[in-house]
Parts: C-alpha cells; structure tokens; sequence
C-alpha cells in the first residue's frame, strides 16, 4: 500500500485542496492523508475568505504524523503564510522527504489571493529545493521568475530559472494561454511537451487533481514523466464527466 500525503487549504464544496486531493488519492488506488495548512471559505460561485492555519498548530499536525507514518510521496498546495511555507520546508528537510511535490498555488480561479506576497521569496528560497517536481501554470511561473511569459522560449527561460531554484523537474500548465493546452516538462533528460484538446467550460480543482495524480504514481514509483503523462490522462478523463454542483456554470470533478 502506497500512501501519500497532502498538505493544502481545506475547500468545503469539494472541488479543490485536500477535499479533492484525498478523492484523487483514492481513485488511483493509494492510501491518502491530508494535513489543512488553511481553511477557505467557497462554494461553486468562488472564495468569499481565508484563514490560515497557525504555523505552530500545522507543525503539530505534521510532526504527529511524520513520526508515525512515513508518506511515500507528499504535495503541497495553498499553504498561504510565510509562517506556514517556511514550516513546511523545515518539516519536510528534518524528515527527509524526497519524493515532494509543489503545487505553488497562488490564487484561486476566481482571483482570490491563496499565498500572500511575503511567502513567494520563501517558497523559492526554503521550499521548492526540496522538490521532486513544481507545477506551476502560466500565471504562477510569471510570478516565481519575474518575468512575462508571452512565447515558447519565454516558457523556457522561466523553466531555467525555476530549475535553478533546486527542484529536479518543472512542469509548467499552459492552459492559461490561448490555443491548445500544451503542458511541458523540464528537468530530464528532454523536454516534454503534453498537448490535450481544450474542453469546454469553466473547471474547479483542475491543478489540484494533477498534482495529486502525479504524486500518487510517484509514490507507486514510476519515473516523473510517466507520473506526468499518466496524470494528464486522469485529469483529461475527469474533465470528460465534470458537472456543476451549485449555483455556479463552473464544473466539478465527479469522483
Ligand atoms: O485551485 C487552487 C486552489 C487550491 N487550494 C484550495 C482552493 C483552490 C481554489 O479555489 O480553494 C484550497
């Protein structure tokens, strides 16, 4: 039995954070756990607020769990302090967790602020060198480097400069640009670039499922490019079924 841990916001409609990412985690077939690093306050119409966690109470979380249990893969999500980003780097180093991948959530599709501005320098400088793998979309790259990314060999000089950050692979989601949704992946020994046709509609949870599917297939020890290429699969698959839930046009997965 494989078992994976998630570290996230707490999404009560169940469309995102660790709601979702313990559905994910299940379907695939792996035993899930789920640290709240922050509670948010939604339905299908968006986030109306945030609170975080307090550092101290999500280091007793992990520190209960780590010295019990030992995950074979962990993802981060919204992690929204400072406070909570640096936490988890240190937990994350003392316990020597290799196979770590961040999701480095900003925002919510609605535009709501999911990690304040102070913790994206520590996010940079304490947490994603000890990733495995970031999966940051267009926006989140920007954000991380710097620098707009406008056409491919931006795309790539982002990736370089995230590589340098320390983690060994960057899969950056081109879904925010126009055209076909062409995810690429950088770090091995090529680049890999994952083209799917774009589906209709307004999604909820979309990054969340992938990073939690790559995370599940790490842990069951395929290599990062088939954890990608068999994650871009389930999400392409659950994308097919997703359905509103509320009030809102904006579509859920259904598990
Ligand atoms: O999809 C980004 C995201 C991540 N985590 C939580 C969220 C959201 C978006 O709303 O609520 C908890």
């Amino acid at each position: 039995m494989k078992k994976v841990l998630s570290i996230a916001g707490s999404d009560p409609s169940g469309g995102a954070g660790i709601q979702v990412d313990l559905k994910t985690f299940t379907v695939l077939g792996a035993f899930g756990m789920a640290v709240p690093a922050a509670l948010t306050m939604q339905n299908s119409q968006g986030v109306s607020g945030v609170e975080p966690i307090t550092a101290k109470i999500l280091a007793q979380q992990l520190e209960a769990l780590f010295s019990d249990i030992r995950p074979d893969a962990v993802k981060t999500g919204m992690l929204l302090t400072r406070q909570n980003v640096d936490m988890v780097a240190r937990i994350i180093s003392k316990y020597k967790i290799k196979n770590l991948v961040i999701d480095p959530v900003l925002r919510s599709s609605s535009g709501r602020m999911l990690l304040q501005p102070a913790a994206v320098v520590s996010l940079k400088k304490h947490l994603i060198p000890c990733a495995l793998i970031v999966t940051p979309n267009i926006p989140e790259a920007e954000a991380l480097t710097g620098t707009m990314i406008a056409s491919d060999a931006d795309m790539d000089f982002a990736a370089g400069k995230i590589l340098d950050m320390g983690p060994a692979y960057v899969l950056i989601k081109g879904g925010h640009k126009k055209g076909p949704a062409v995810d690429t992946l950088y770090g091995g020994k090529t680049v890999l670039s994952f083209s799917t046709v774009r589906q209709k509609g307004e999604f909820h949870g979309t990054g969340c499922v992938l990073s939690s599917a790559i995370t599940v297939f790490i842990a069951q020890g395929y290599s990062v490019e088939k954890a990608v290429e068999k994650a871009k699969e389930h999400v392409e698959n659950m994308l097919k079924t997703a359905k509103p839930v509320g009030k809102s046009r904006t579509k859920y997965f259904q598990y």
